[in-house]
């Protein structure tokens, strides 16, 4: 099974301002949302949905995956309703019910609203990861039994979500039972809800400790698309180890007075910020 686009270059960068075009939207009209966050990562989901995960749409929208992704920072989810507007999965109207009563589009990714689109409900830093690990563990498993390929499975990760213990957990584990199918991706925009990781609680080097829990470790200019499909295209699943990504962003990504402003990470834009953000994003 292959990806269903494949794209890249600009098309694949217009699908990535695209989705972030729909974020402004969509939180201006809610007055709410995690803007910060949806910007910085609009990029990784555009190239991954755009051109890295294997999955096959069936009829209805139903949707029959090899590979899998799971929003482990799960505040981050109006950039995962964006893309799946960007994907014609949902229809674009549909965007205007974000955090509106019995709307499908809670403030978080919840299965049951989005069957089969969400792997599974997050929101509660800290689980991705770990159910992530059991996941691709299944998935070796299985595919060992009938002799395939195992698919893959990505997970996205905040940094400041780092700072839960269970991911470490999770780490120490996949290294163990050699989980090479797993992709930790890391959302490395150095800003948490209030404030800089550093000032928090400082993360590095982030780099020698996923090295140290026995990973293969890279990076990348986690905004750029084509750097980051080729980047994973690029990885050896055959090396037994799991593999982690420091996907270095800008959080608010894409709109001037958004970006690395801790204050975005929860702020929506009003009506004349809308209209510079669409402006700026439609030019870039
Ligand atoms: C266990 C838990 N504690 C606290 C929160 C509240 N919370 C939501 S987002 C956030 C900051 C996350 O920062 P980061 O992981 O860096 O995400 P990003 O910068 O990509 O938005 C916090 C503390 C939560 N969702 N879950
Ligand atoms: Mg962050």
């Amino acid at each position: 099974m292959e990806n269903p686009y494949q794209e890249s270059g600009e098309a694949l960068h217009r699908r990535a301002q695209e989705i972030r075009k729909k974020i402004c939207v969509m939180n201006s009209a809610a007055r709410s949302g995690h803007t910060g966050g949806d910007m910085s990562e609009a990029d990784i989901l555009a190239a991954l949905y755009f051109h890295v995960l294997r999955y096959e749409v069936k009829e209805g929208g139903l949707v029959s995956w090899f590979d899998q992704f799971i929003l482990s920072k799960g505040h981050g989810v109006g950039g995962l309703y964006a893309c799946f507007a960007e994907l014609g999965w949902l229809p674009e109207r549909e965007l205007l019910t974000y955090l509106k009563d019995d709307s499908r589009l809670p403030g978080h990714p919840v299965r049951q609203k989005l069957p089969n689109w969400v792997t599974v409900n997050t929101g509660g830093l800290g689980h991705g990861l770990p159910i992530a690990a059991g996941l691709a563990m299944a998935k070796q498993r299985h595919a060992a039994s009938k002799g395939d390929s195992a698919g893959r499975v990505f997970v996205l990760t905040g940094d400041g979500e780092l700072e839960e213990g269970s991911n470490w957990e999770a780490a120490m584990s996949a290294a163990h039972f050699e989980l090479s199918n797993l992709v930790v991706i890391v959302d490395r925009n150095r800003l948490q809800l209030a404030d800089f990781t550093h000032n928090i609680m400082d993360l590095e080097p982030l780099d020698d400790k996923f090295r140290a829990f026995g990973f293969e470790v890279h990076d990348v200019n986690g905004n750029e698309v084509d750097k980051i499909w080729k980047l994973i295209e690029s990885l050896d699943h055959v090396n037994r180890k799991p593999k982690v990504i420091i996907a270095n962003t800008i959080k608010g990504r894409g709109v001037s007075f958004m970006e690395n402003v801790p204050a975005w990470h929860h702020k929506f834009p009003d009506e004349d910020q809308l209209k510079q953000a669409l402006r700026e994003l439609e030019d870039a």
